[in-house]
């Protein structure tokens, strides 16, 4: 191998990404986690999620945000880590949301694991993509996504979005996702949500 010059002006990056589990490494990362008692509005059958330990781990995201949010021009990168498991017949999923400045677009794609990532228009058009290792998704702006775990392992999803974009919770915890994924009979549906 061409050995690099310790007198050249090539730098080593602090931050490494590990192209097979999605992980980052570095000082700037951050990390945070859902467990059920964060997200429990999010599912269905809410007399389920009283009898489930409240602890009970639903996702882990860790960022990298070099530049500060809301800032023109930047992007941020994040890998997501949805727990495999349901609430009685629906997988966990992360929350959703629609981004604060609407119409900013993002990347997912699909490093391990499979899943569902719901797509969500402002009328409540759904469309619903396979996650599976090596999808890339392309969400248009103006369109709330949620991912699922239908699998029995961890679901790792890489995401990269614009620094500006910002994240709007409210709009999806006050009309919710119009589906929810749910296993019936072993399979994997798409279910219109009643309430
Ligand atoms: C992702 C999501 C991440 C967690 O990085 O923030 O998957 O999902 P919630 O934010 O819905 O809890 C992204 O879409 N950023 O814009
Ligand atoms: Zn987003």
């Amino acid at each position: 191998m061409i050995e690099v010059n310790e007198m050249s002006n090539i730098i080593k990056t602090h931050i490494e990404y590990n192209l097979k589990t999605g992980k980052l490494k570095g000082e700037e990362i951050q990390k945070s986690s859902r467990r059920l008692e964060d997200v429990k509005h999010i599912f269905l059958n809410q007399k389920m999620v009283e009898d489930m330990d409240p602890n009970t781990k639903i996702y882990e995201v860790e960022t990298y945000l070099p530049v500060e949010e809301g800032k023109e021009g930047g992007l941020f990168f994040g890998t997501s880590y949805v727990y495999p498991g349901k609430v009685d017949h629906e997988f966990f999923m992360t929350k959703g949301h629609f981004h604060a400045k609407k119409d900013t677009a993002e990347y997912y794609w699909c490093i391990e694991g499979q899943g569902v990532l719901l797509l969500m228009d402002e009328e409540e058009n759904i469309e619903a993509q396979m996650l599976e290792k090596g999808s890339l998704h392309y969400i248009p702006g103006c369109v709330a996504h949620r991912i699922a775990n239908t699998g029995e392992n961890m679901l790792v999803v890489g995401a990269c979005w614009p620094s500006d974009a910002g994240h709007d919770y409210k709009t999806i915890e006050k009309k919710g996702f119009s589906v929810s994924v749910v296993e019936e009979d072993g399979e994997i549906v798409i279910r219109e949500r009643e309430s």
